[in-house]
């Protein structure tokens, strides 16, 4: 384990020995822990008020079952959850999750990430997570809509616009929020920004859609720059066709980039020409089909039905956009071969912890998940200022400031790594930076809540 400090071992031996299985939880604890050694050793007060013991304990887990029924009338049960890690710096806030994949340890690392890049953006949010296993691949629009209200039947009593704000996140998107707000106004009779990533014609914002993706290339920018670089005419590889990947394309091609390649669960398409972000956008929001189908529009792309194999594509910049532990060690030792110079996470911890030493140890300049991603909740953030003052602010003032909230998080990542002497690691600055903001307010507000 790469954790040294004695209390630091300690906190996250009782972790391992409290919830022995939940893999996916334990390493972005470790992750974290690792980051805060640094700060540990200078801040007697966090082991003196027990803010770490705190931290990766959820202040509330809720589990609930739902039942709804398919198109054929059989009666169908799937597992709920939602997990409220935080509430110290704002209501909880993060996704939905609806992937056949869910279960406990992936819902509480997304809840503890979301914990730190939340406090990131510099609004205030404090951090959740939640979603079901249930699959909404091949299912029809009317079963989504019956899911999505027998989901909402018991979330609705644990969230609320002050309390617990969810969002989409992977298998929810646009369709399924605005099913999830018509089914708990009718609950509670009342409208309320409860939701973020909802409809225009119903308090969404202007630019929510895009905002990961975008937010991911001027995180990715602002690591250019401090290399005196920029994305024009490099090479660009996007793992995923979801939201994030697809907006990531866009945003990467108007600043100069060209992306090759991107992929989804069944493999993944090569297009030397450059993938234009429409076609994406057609598949993927519009027919609802296979990245394979690409080649319907481009018959001289390529598709290989292999996921993983994206990572033998050559070039400059990696985005991983899928989903977590998509590029392991082995993947990070070709991409680095192959010559790339910049990677940034756009889903949520989608390289394992080798895969981060590997680019790290070659002097990759690598944006963790927590900073590079959060420009859509930092969006989402805005909606509910919007919704709060029953206002709509323009697709360019939302950009500017989603502009300016990535700016920033680099540089308080990069600020806080040169602190603690480890210039350019952001990992390490985004881990301090997001942690200090959320463990102050809890000092302060009292140990015995
Ligand atoms: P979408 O559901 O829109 O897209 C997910 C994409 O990832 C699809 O191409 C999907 O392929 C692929 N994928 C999902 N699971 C797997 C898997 N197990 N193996 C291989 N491919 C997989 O989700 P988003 O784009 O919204 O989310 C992508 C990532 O970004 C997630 O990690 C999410 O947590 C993160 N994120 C999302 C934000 C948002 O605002 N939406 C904000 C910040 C982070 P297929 O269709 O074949 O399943
Ligand atoms: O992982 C994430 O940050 C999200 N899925 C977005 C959460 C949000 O509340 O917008």
């Amino acid at each position: 384990m790469a954790i040294k400090n004695e209390y630091l071992q300690g906190v996250y031996a009782g972790l391992v020995q409290r919830n022995p299985d939940q893999k996916e939880f334990l390493q972005a604890v470790e992750e974290v822990l690792t980051s805060l050694e640094p700060i540990v050793e200078r801040r007697p007060d966090i082991v003196k008020h027990k803010v770490i013991d705190r931290i990766v304990e959820p202040e509330r887990t809720i589990m609930f079952r739902v039942t709804w029924t398919d198109d054929q009338g059989n009666i169908q049960v799937n597992r709920g959850y939602r997990v409220q890690f935080n509430s110290a710096i704002g209501p909880y806030k993060g996704g939905l999750r609806l992937h056949p994949s869910v279960n406990l340890s992936i819902m509480k690392f997304l809840g503890f990430e979301q914990v730190f890049k939340n406090s990131l953006t510099g609004l205030p949010m404090g951090g959740g997570k939640g979603g079901s296993d249930f699959d909404p691949k091949g299912k029809s629009d009317g079963e989504i809509m019956r899911f999505c209200q027998a989901f909402m039947n018991e979330l609705y009593r644990h969230i609320g616009p002050d309390t617990d704000v969810p969002a989409g996140d992977i298998g929810t998107g646009a369709r399924e929020i605005g099913y999830l707000f018509g089914q708990y106004r009718k609950l509670r009779n009342e409208f309320t920004g409860v939701l973020t990533g909802k409809g225009l014609s119903y308090g969404g914002s202007l630019a929510r859609t895009q905002a990961t993706g975008f937010g991911l290339c001027y995180f990715t920018d602002e690591m250019l720059k401090a290399a005196g670089d920029s994305f024009e005419g490099k090479t660009v590889v996007i793992s995923g066709s979801g939201n994030v990947a697809t907006y990531a394309n866009q945003k990467a091609t108007e600043l100069g980039g060209k992306v090759v390649a991107m992929s989804d669960s069944s493999g993944y398409i090569y297009d030397p020409n450059g993938i234009d972000y429409k076609v994406i956008k057609q598949i993927k929001e519009v027919n609802r089909a296979r990245i394979s189908t690409y080649l319907d529009f481009v018959p001289t792309a390529t598709f290989t039905p292999d996921c993983k194999g994206i990572w033998s594509v050559k070039c400059d910049i990696a985005l991983p956009c899928a989903t977590q532990n998509e590029l392991d060690e082995e993947s990070a030792n070709i991409l680095i071969a192959n010559g790339v110079k910049y990677v940034a996470e756009g889903a949520n911890m989608p390289c394992t912890l080798e895969a981060t030493a590997a680019f790290q140890a070659a002097g990759i300049p690598f944006g963790p998940a927590k900073a590079a991603n959060a420009g859509g909740v930092a969006t989402s953030g805005l909606e509910m200022s919007q919704n709060s003052q029953r206002l709509s602010w323009t697709f360019e003032e939302v950009d500017a400031k989603l502009q300016s909230i990535m700016k920033n998080i680099y540089a308080s990542a990069a600020a806080a790594a040169q602190e603690v002497d480890q210039p350019g690691n952001l990992v390490v600055g985004a881990n301090i930076a997001g942690f200090l903001k959320v463990a102050d307010a809890m000092i302060w507000q009292g140990d015995a809540f």
